[in-house]
């Protein structure tokens, strides 16, 4: 058998050499950190449990085994953050931007600023007031008002369930960030139900910004008045705890047979719990599972596939007749 030559041996040796210095600094080859997709996610701030579940799936979704480098800017609640985020990853020169808008107005800078640059943006969970729709690539999130249709019409049949439908209803509002999506669309199904249902009263509307702490306090504030209310129409869980929390000190009961009907929004697991308990009435889901649809339309982006403009998740209700143990414990968040 012929011997391998010098030279023969030399090339492979270099070769495995050269591969075992970069597994040694354990760090890809250049080659392979070009092929990372960078996306900066801009997100809305960390104010109830369906953020932390809408953070968890992009963060999730966008790995580098994955094919992703993930930038990630918490912007706790504050639009300047995201401005200044935004700008940031055109700085850094980012593949694209996804960006979860607080509010509906005030990106027309940004976002043209973007476009020269030719970054693509994808808006996530809210939507933008912008004429130009060419300033964003696409959108990913819920219907919020379906969501909120879906509310007040479960409102409607339950009433006439108990029999209650011909007498004044009064309902106490609370309010998700002003200016945002799901606030305005939420607040619009309920004010336009209110508007075709004459027994119907909106007798008070607190801002509570979908945090715990801030609707405890209003809520709290609130029932010192005295004021008799039928229904808590509240725009998503976590300010339904605080609100639950106000009622229990104040000695208000609102389980099952009590006539005080309890409208959450966003269908977060402990949020289900307090329905099969019986203390919640109406969970309507606002699902935040929007990372691989993200990381879907990007990979198609990236392949020349045109996306449709708006991708909406699917969003079913639970109401506390119809929850099970089983379905709670299929749920994700
Ligand atoms: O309902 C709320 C969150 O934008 C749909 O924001 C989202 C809302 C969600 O803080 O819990």
């Amino acid at each position: 058998m012929k011997k391998p030559g010098i030279i023969n041996l030399f090339l492979p040796m270099m070769l495995l050499m050269a591969l075992s210095v970069l597994a040694a600094c354990g760090k890809t080859s250049p080659v392979e950190d070009e092929g990372l997709i960078r996306v900066g996610f801009s997100q809305v701030g960390a104010e109830s449990d369906w953020r932390t579940a809408n953070t968890k799936s992009v963060t999730e979704a966008l790995t580098e085994e994955n094919g992703f480098e993930l930038l990630f800017d918490n912007a706790k609640q504050h639009q300047e953050n995201q401005l200044l985020a935004i700008r940031n990853f055109i700085q850094q020169g980012v593949d694209y931007i996804v960006l979860a808008p607080i509010a509906e107005s005030g990106w027309n800078d940004v976002l043209q600023e973007a476009k020269v640059a030719g970054i693509p943006v994808i808006i996530a969970d809210r939507q933008l007031a912008v004429e130009d729709r060419s300033l964003y690539t696409c959108f990913v999130g819920s219907d919020n008002l379906t969501e909120g249709r879906k509310a007040t019409q479960w409102l409607e049949e339950e009433l006439q369930r108990q029999g209650r439908e011909d007498v004044p209803l009064h309902i106490l509002h609370i309010r998700g960030t002003d200016g945002s999506t799901p606030q305005l669309m939420r607040s619009k199904a309920l004010e336009d139900a209110v508007a075709s249902h004459p027994g119907w009263e909106i007798v008070g509307s607190l801002p509570g910004e979908f945090t715990d702490a801030k609707s405890y306090e209003l809520v709290r504030d609130f029932l010192k008045t005295g004021v008799n209310i039928d229904v808590i129409y509240s725009e998503n869980d976590n300010m339904t705890f605080g609100a639950l929390r106000a009622l229990d000190e104040a000695g208000i009961s609102y389980s099952g047979e009590d006539h005080l009907i309890i409208i959450s929004f966003d269908a977060v697991r402990d949020a289900l719990r307090s329905c099969l308990a019986g203390n919640i009435d109406l969970c309507v889901e606002c699902n935040p599972l929007q990372g691989p649809i993200i990381s879907k339309l990007i990979k198609e982006l990236e392949a020349g596939i045109q996306v449709p403009k708006e991708t909406y998740v699917e969003e079913a209700v639970f109401s506390s007749d119809t929850l099970t143990e089983e379905i709670l414990s299929k749920r994700e968040y």
